[in-house]
Parts: structure tokens; sequence; C-alpha cells
């Protein structure tokens, strides 16, 4: 079966991976259409070795699409994904719009796929990149040894803001190298009232703040992870800092688990899992880093240890391609999932 597919935001950081995924994976096109804001339109875009023209994203472009990846921002999604999916689509949205309405399938396919079989608005939300890789790596453990507790904190790279945070560095990088004032427009959020340098800086702050002192991006890890772990009653709190680093997004994750087991069985357990590469091995320097996850579809794992003073207590590293496993592999995952359950 092949599908007519829409790429909402085709021109962004996660639509133009989209797109390579989509022809690496050979997902089964039959059209497909790449639609971005109207500052694009008309404007051309290589797919799979052809050009098409890019069209501005509007309720009636849904007409006889299958499947829509939205990926334009949150404001893009409330107002078209219902239309496409009013046009019987099913979209697949990335955004953090609808993730929390609890008629809207939040999906980590490796971890929560059954819940693909309910889709009353006819959306999917991709669940945020840092949740997905975290979720992922703990699911495995989780399912063996129980999971009571998540203390996490993130390294997230510029990429997660998308293509203007890119420049960002690369631009401040240069100011910087050429003995030039370093100025910043984007970071740490384009909305928000100031803006400091990521080069040669981090920035505790991704989003706005909420009201309870938490930015919405931790906000975000907490209530994602409760909802695609079905565990609402899970302790979880988060901690979320900008690097200086493109993509490949790090995070320090401290765990507690029900019964008592050893960082051997652990290392069985996600040498099993599926997505998951252990990369743990200190005699060897063996530890994930961004500069290598990059590009990778998996999510990689390392530097496990048993706390010193709890013994359900462990640390882990976790570092993926948020602009892959973050984004745009997990929704092309979940369109595969909803081809193999005829459910597309
Ligand atoms: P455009 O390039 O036309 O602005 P990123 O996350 O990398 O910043 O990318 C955001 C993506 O969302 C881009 O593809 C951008 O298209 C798209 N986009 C922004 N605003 C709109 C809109 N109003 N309608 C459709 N797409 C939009
Ligand atoms: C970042 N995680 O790295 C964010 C980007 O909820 O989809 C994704 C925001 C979201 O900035």
């Amino acid at each position: 079966k092949k599908l007519n597919v829409a790429v909402v935001g085709a021109t962004g950081a996660v639509g133009s991976k989209m797109m390579e995924k989509l022809v690496e994976r050979n997902f089964p096109i039959e059209t497909i259409k790449f639609l971005a804001s109207a500052r694009s339109a008309g404007k051309t875009i290589e797919f799979n070795g052809t050009q098409y023209k890019i069209e501005e994203a509007t309720p009636e472009s849904f007409e006889g699409v299958d499947v829509a990846l939205f990926s334009a921002g949150g404001s893009v999604s409330e107002v078209l994904a219902p239309e496409a999916a009013k046009r019987g689509a099913i979209v697949i949205d990335n955004t953090s719009h609808f993730r929390m309405d609890p008629e809207v399938p939040l999906v980590v396919p490796e971890v929560n796929r059954h819940v693909l079989k309910t889709i009353p608005k006819g959306i999917i939300a991709n669940p945020n990149c840092s949740t997905i890789q975290m979720v992922a790596a703990l699911q495995p453990i989780r399912e063996k040894f129980g999971l009571t507790k998540i203390i996490v904190s993130t390294y997230q790279a510029v990429s997660g803001s998308g293509i203007a945070a890119i420049e960002e560095l690369r631009e401040q990088s240069a100011q910087w190298e050429a003995g030039k004032n370093v100025e910043a427009n984007v970071l740490p959020v384009k909305s928000d009232v100031k803006h400091y340098p990521i080069a040669r800086n981090v920035i505790p702050q991704i989003d706005k703040f909420t009201d309870n002192g938490f930015t919405y991006e931790e906000m975000k890890m907490i209530n994602e992870t409760k909802k695609i772990m079905e565990a609402p009653g899970m302790k979880v709190a988060a901690t979320c800092v900008r690097v200086p680093v493109v993509s490949g997004h790090s995070e320090s994750v401290y765990i507690e688990v029900e019964q008592e087991t050893t960082v051997q069985e652990i290392f069985e357990v996600l040498k099993a899992a599926p997505g998951i590469t252990l990369q743990d091995d200190i005699t060897q320097q063996l530890y994930p880093m961004p500069i290598f996850a990059e590009n990778e579809e998996a999510t990689f794992v390392g530097r496990i240890r048993q706390d010193l003073d709890n013994k359900k207590g462990f640390h882990l590293w976790i570092v993926s391609d948020n602009l892959l496993k973050g984004a745009a592999l997990n929704s092309i995952q979940i369109a595969e999932a909803l081809l193999e359950d005829n459910i597309l």
C-alpha cells in the first residue's frame, strides 16, 4: 500500500530530517507535498532526487492526504492539524500542542505502541525530544525491575530550538573568533524578554517559565513521561539546560527501581532493548557523546552506576540525536507502526 503524504514545516530543522528518513527508510509514498509558510511558497525543495514546489499550508492542502507529518510550531498545528484530520488524514504532530489531550495518543512505539489502537481525533502526538530518548532507555529497565523515581538533568542541543538557533550558535562562534561583540537574539526563547549567548555558555532555561518555577520544557518531560508510561504516580523531576552543541541531546538521569538489581543486569536488559545501543566501557573510555550520536537512529546509554547510598538507585547517561529519535525518526516510526497494524 502506498500513501499520500504531506510534510508541514518541510523547510525546518525537523521537517528536513523527516524528508531524509522517508527516503532512507523507503516509506511507501504514492504522492508527497511539502508545506510551509507563505514565505516559502513557490520555492523549490529537493526530495529523493526530484524538485518539488513548496506550497503554503492551508486547510485545503490536506484534501486527499493519508498522513500529515507536522513540525511547524504549536500555533500552526493548533489550527491546521484538526483541518487535516477533518479531511481524513492521520496527523502525526511534533509540537507540544496536543500532547496532554487525553484523546490524543502520545507515542514512542517501543514503549506504548498499543495506544495507537484508538485515535479519536485523528491526531497522534510525537513527544518532546528529551522525553523520547529518556523513556526509550528507561522503559526496558522499568519492565524488568519496576521504576519509582526519575531525576533528570539535560544538556540540550540548539537544533531543538530550530534552524535560527543553529545559525545563532554558528554566528556567535564566528563573532567570538573574530573578536567581535557576540549578539544574541534567539536563545533561550525567541519570544522571551532577554536573550543570552549560547556560544561559550550554558543556559538553564529551555522554553518559558511556568508558575511553579519549572520551565515548560521541564514540565513537558515530567508530564509526558507519566502519560507515556501510564504512571501518574511516578516521581519525576527535570532540569533542562541548553548547551552549545548543534545536534544531540544528553541527559544525566538518576532512577530508583522497585526490585534490587545490578549494573550487569541493567546492561543485559539494555543490550536486548529495541533502539538502544549500550556504550559503557570505562576501561576504554567508552560512553555516549552527542558528536557520535548525530545522524544516528539509536539512543545511546552509558556511564551506568549503582548509587553509593541507595541500592535501588542508578545513574545513567543517555544521548540521542534530538532531530532523529527525538523528532523525525520517531514520527516516521509511528507512521510505520500504523501501516503494520493496518490503521493507515
Ligand atoms: P518557513 O521556512 O516558510 O518559515 P524551524 O523549527 O527550523 O524554525 O522550522 C519551522 C518550520 O515551520 C519551517 O518549515 C517554517 O516554514 C514552518 N512554518 C512557520 N510558520 C508557518 C506557518 N504559519 N504555516 C506553515 N508553516 C510554517
Ligand atoms: C528543545 N525539546 O530542545 C525542545 C524542542 O516540545 O516539541 C522541542 C519542543 C517541543 O528546545
